[in-house]
C-alpha cells in the first residue's frame, strides 16, 4: 500500500474528518495526518490547493488527492475487506444508511454542528428534533434486526458515518430510546473514537460561529 497522509479539520468540530479517519483506523492502514485548521483567513486558499473541492478531508495518495469521506471510505474498502457488511442485502443496505447520512439530514447538520467539547440541554428546533427521531428509529430497526453491538453486527462504514451523529445526541441532550443510547455510549467508548477525541478536548481552536449555534 502506498503512503497516505489524511487532511483533516479540527477535532472538535470537522464531523466529516472524523468518519474517513476511523475507517483509516479500523482498516489498519497506516497513515499520517494533518490538521488545517478551519475558518481562520487563508483557510479555504489551503484547502484549494489540496484539491478542487476546497474541503477537508483529503487523502493524499502517492501525491494523488483524493476528497469526500465516502470515496475515501470506499478506498480503504477496496483495499482491505470487512468495511462492509460480507452479507449482499445487509451491504446494499448499510450503503443506503451511508448515502442517507452524506446527503440528508440536514436539520440535525446545521442546528446541532458535531462539537466534541459542548454539552447542552438547551431546547432543539423542531427540525432538528424530527431528523433525530428518525435516525433513532433506524438505528432501533437495525439494531433490532441484527445482533449489534453495531448496525450490522460487526463494526462497518455505517457506524463510522453514525459515529459523528451520536456524538451530537450527547453534545445537545437529544431525545433518544434505550437501545439507541446503548449504541451511541458503544461508539463513544470506542479506542480510536477516544484517541480522536482526546485531541478535540486538547485542542485550542474555536470556531466562534459554531460555538453559538443554539447556545
Ligand atoms: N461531502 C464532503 C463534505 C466535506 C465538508 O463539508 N467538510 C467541511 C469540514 S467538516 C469543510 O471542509 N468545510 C470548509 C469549507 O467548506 O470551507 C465530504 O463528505 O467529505
Amino acid at each position: 500500500m502506498s503512503a497516505l497522509k489524511l487532511y483533516i479539520g479540527n477535532y472538535n468540530y470537522s464531523s466529516w474528518s472524523l468518519r474517513p479517519w476511523l475507517v483509516l483506523r479500523k482498516a489498519e492502514l497506516p497513515f499520517t495526518e494533518e490538521v488545517i485548521d478551519l475558518d481562520i483567513p487563508g483557510y479555504k486558499d489551503r484547502l484549494l490547493a489540496l484539491s478542487d473541492a476546497g474541503t477537508v478531508p483529503v487523502l493524499m495518495v502517492n501525491g494523488e488527492a483524493l476528497s469526500d469521506s465516502l470515496a475515501i471510505s470506499e478506498f480503504c474498502a477496496k483495499a482491505v475487506p470487512n468495511l462492509w457488511p460480507k452479507d449482499p442485502a445487509q451491504k446494499v443496505e448499510a450503503e443506503r444508511v451511508v448515502k442517507l447520512m452524506h446527503t440528508g439530514f440536514e436539520a440535525i447538520r446545521r442546528e446541532a454542528p458535531m462539537n466534541l467539547r459542548r454539552r447542552t440541554s438547551t431546547k432543539m428546533p423542531k427540525d432538528c428534533l424530527e431528523d433525530a427521531a428518525q435516525i433513532v428509529e433506524m438505528w432501533d430497526d437495525l439494531l433490532g434486526r441484527h445482533n449489534g453491538p453495531f448496525l450490522f453486527d460487526d463494526w462497518s462504514i455505517a457506524d463510522a458515518f453514525y459515529t459523528p451523529v451520536a456524538t451530537r445526541f450527547a453534545s445537545y441532550d437529544l431525545p433518544r430510546t434505550a437501545r439507541s443510547d446503548t449504541y451511541i455510549s458503544e461508539l463513544m467508548s470506542d479506542p480510536d473514537f477516544q484517541d480522536w477525541e482526546m485531541q478535540a478536548f486538547a485542542e485550542t481552536h474555536i470556531l466562534p460561529d459554531t460555538d453559538k449555534v443554539n447556545q
